[in-house]
């Protein structure tokens, strides 16, 4: 009976990923349930459009439980009602610079969030029935030990938040070879959407860009201009959570495209969609960028988005992706800043205070 059941629990389903990994398994046929956490206002945005009715908020082929990663108890009531066949541990404080001023909550939810979800599947009995799949990342490899970074290659993490995915990490290895489980690490490098949390990199750019370009901003302040990161679309990403749980055998996958990038120049391909290009000039916290028709100042750096310790280059090699699960990338680089800025350009013209 389990065979043909195909049921999946979410956690995190309200963020950028899990609102993608809930499109899609719809479209695959599955049930799909979703642990969303007590806000005091609606956190379901993302998702809305997967109610039946959202005018009114009618459940579907979404469902939707309350639920915590701090909670044991939670957890094991939502898998015993649900009784999931894949479980997406999606759910995170995911934001790095916050996890330097939130390090115990993040470790809290980020590792032992993690092993309180696999102990809720032992307790249910599920651990031969499940097939669970981890949130893995690439803040793993940290101060790169090489370059492209693979499933081989030493981690160090830089942050709270990349100690927390570390614990993360080796449980799902830990449980897997204990029990039996059938549990994934996904290595995902950074993917991006429109429906990326307002203040990372990519969404503040792209936000900024456009309110500037309406006449709602002046300037826009960032941090390191020069970290590298291996840029995505969420869209592709999704789907190889899923190919993970689709194989005869559980194993640990990065996935990336394989081209990295400056924060520096996705300002300038962001810019350049709306007209301007960006000139820079001078050096270090004193370094601007100017608009370089009219030399009006469009980016400042401010030394607050420092990081105590940061990341400087991440480029990941996909290539055992390709191989097992025939993943590959489908979206550029330019079309990735592309599909963001138009989102944002619509969404600032409709709404400027959003
Ligand atoms: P988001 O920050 O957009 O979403 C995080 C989700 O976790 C939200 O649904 C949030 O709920 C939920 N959540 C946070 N804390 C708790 C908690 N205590 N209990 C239950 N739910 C909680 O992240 P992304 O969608 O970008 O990322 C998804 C996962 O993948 C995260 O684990 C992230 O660390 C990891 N990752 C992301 C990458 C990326 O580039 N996007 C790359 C590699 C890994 P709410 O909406 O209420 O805040
Ligand atoms: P990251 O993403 O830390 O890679 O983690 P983020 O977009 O926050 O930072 C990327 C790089 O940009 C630099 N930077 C700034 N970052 C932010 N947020 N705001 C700024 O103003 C700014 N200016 C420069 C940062 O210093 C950094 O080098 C994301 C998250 O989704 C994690 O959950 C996930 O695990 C990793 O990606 C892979």
């Amino acid at each position: 009976m389990d065979q043909v059941r195909r049921v999946a629990l979410i956690t995190g389903i309200t963020g950028q990923d899990g609102s993608y990994l809930a499109e899609f398994l719809i479209e695959k046929g599955y049930e799909v349930h979703g642990i969303i956490r007590r806000a005091s206002s609606f956190n379901t945005t993302r998702i809305q459009h997967l109610y039946d009715d959202p005018k009114c908020h009618k459940q579907g082929k979404m469902q939707l439980h309350y639920g915590d990663m701090t909670d044991s108890s939670s957890l094991v009531k939502v898998i015993s009602k649900v009784q999931p066949t894949e479980i997406y541990n999606l759910a995170a404080q995911s934001h790095v610079k916050v996890s330097f001023e939130l390090s115990e909550y993040t470790a809290e939810v980020d590792a032992v969030g993690t092993v309180r979800l696999l102990d809720a599947i032992n307790t249910c009995g599920l651990e031969k029935k499940v097939k669970f799949y981890q949130a893995s990342t690439s803040e793993l490899y940290g101060k790169v030990k090489e370059v492209p970074q693979n499933e081989k290659t030493p981690f160090y993490p830089r942050s709270p938040y990349a100690c927390a995915k570390m614990y993360s990490y080796w449980i799902v290895v830990n449980y897997r070879e204990a029990y039996n489980m059938y549990a994934c690490n996904g290595i995902l490098f950074n993917h991006e959407s429109p429906r990326r949390g307002e203040n990372f990199v990519t969404r503040k750019i792209t936000r900024s860009i456009a309110k500037i370009h309406l006449g709602f901003q002046e300037v826009l302040e960032l941090g390191n201009l020069d970290a590298k990161r291996d840029w995505g679309h969420a869209k592709d990403y999704v789907k190889a959570m899923w190919l993970m749980l689709q194989q005869n055998t559980p194993d640990d996958y990065v996935i990336a495209t394989g081209e990295t990038h400056s924060v520096r120049e996705f300002v300038e391909v962001a810019f350049k969609i709306v007209g301007i290009t960006i000139k820079w000039d001078g050096k270090d916290v004193n370094e601007v960028g100017k608009d370089a028709k009219s030399d009006r100042i469009l980016v400042k750096v401010n030394p607050k988005y420092f990081r105590p310790t940061e990341v400087d280059l991440l480029l990941g090699d996909a290539s055992k992706a390709e191989e097992k699960l025939g993943w590959k990338p489908t979206v550029s680089f330019q079309d990735l800043v592309i599909d963001m800025m138009q989102a944002d350009l619509e969404l600032m013209k409709k709404n400027p205070v959003a």
